[in-house]
């Protein structure tokens, strides 16, 4: 089997490329020109493509004629596309549009990386029936996506949207919450800096880990039948819990080194996220590392840095 994977060198690009060569699977996987990290994952063929440039993915996908297309690639930070609408709908929805057409031309499988974002305003437990209440302009590109994926499939492609809740892992880049804290409790510990300032600590997230995640992703492309999936641990914390979690690890009390500031809140913001995930644990899927374990994983990296 053959995968051609959008934004390979970014966390959930990373976690799947290991998981696919460890199935047997030959990968090949894109990158823009001046991204970072420098390094590529093992084992894989890396290429440069833009997934806002349709006619670069066409001319790979043409190319390589994979069997399955993940499209990985995308602006992911929510609070920054608040100032780069054009970008995040060029590249979210753009980019989606650009391998749905190219995967539809080869008769590949496509996955689309939905979101937890485009439920927005809609209460907790989400599921994939639940109304999709965008806030941001990242959401509402992804909420295009997942809408360009649907029609796709209605017209007989085999595309699925994996409507996946946050997941972490060392390879989080640093603007993430979870990341952002790691570095500082490490950072803390060290000596070399005295205080962490977020913005919003009232809001929840369901976090887990992005090696359980990817093989959601790989799962609901095996099934019969193309279809949507929410993948969520089902247990919602509060950016308070991560500090506690976080810095008790090293021994020390956030609330001494934890600060507010509106600098970090977002124009809109996403309050609760907290999914239901039972429609892909009816497949069998389970997520094996919990939250706790994942933060102190998270803060242990970043302390060998
Ligand atoms: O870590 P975050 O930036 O992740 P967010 O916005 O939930 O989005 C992530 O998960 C989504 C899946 O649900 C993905 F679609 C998306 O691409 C991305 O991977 O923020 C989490 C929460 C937010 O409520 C934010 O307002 O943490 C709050 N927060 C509080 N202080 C902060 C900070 N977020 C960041 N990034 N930085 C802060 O200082």
């Amino acid at each position: 089997m053959r995968a051609f994977i959008t934004g390979v060198c970014g966390q959930d690009g990373w976690y799947l490329s290991d998981f696919l060569v460890s199935r047997g699977y030959e990968v090949i996987g894109t990158r823009r020109g001046n991204e970072e990290p420098a390094e590529t994952p093992p084992g894989i063929q890396c290429v440069y493509g833009d997934v806002s440039d349709a006619m670069c993915i066409r001319d790979l996908v043409d190319k390589h004629r994979p069997d399955e297309i993940y499209n990985l690639a995308a602006i992911t930070h929510v609070g920054d596309s608040f100032s780069a609408m054009a970008s995040a709908f060029q590249v979210n929805a753009g980019g989606a549009a650009a391998c749905l057409d190219a995967g539809a031309r080869v008769g590949a499988k496509v996955y689309q990386a939905s979101t937890s974002e485009l439920f927005g305003a809609t209460a907790p437990p989400q599921n994939e029936d639940s109304p999709m209440q965008p806030r941001s302009p990242y959401a509402c590109a992804k909420l295009a996506a997942y809408w360009l994926t649907r029609n796709y499939r209605d017209r007989g492609v085999f595309a699925c949207n994996g409507i996946l809740f946050n997941h972490e892992s060392p390879r989080r880049g640093g603007g993430f919450v979870t990341q952002k804290v790691a570095r500082a409790v490490a950072a803390i510990k060290a000596g070399k800096q005295d205080h962490v300032t977020l913005g919003n600590l009232d809001a929840c997230r369901d976090w887990g880990h992005a090696a359980d995640f990817v093989r959601a992703m790989w799962l609901v492309m095996q099934q019969d039948k193309p279809g949507d999936y929410v993948v969520a641990t089902g247990n919602m914390r509060s950016i308070r819990d991560l500090c506690e979690v976080a810095f008790s690890h090293v021994g020390l009390n956030y609330r001494k080194y934890v600060r507010s500031s509106d600098e970090f809140k977002r124009p809109l913001e996403v309050e609760k996220l907290c999914g239901d995930a039972s429609r892909i644990r009816a497949l069998g899927w389970v997520p094996h590392i919990g939250f706790e374990t994942m933060i102190k994983e998270m803060v242990d990296a970043a302390s060998e840095q």
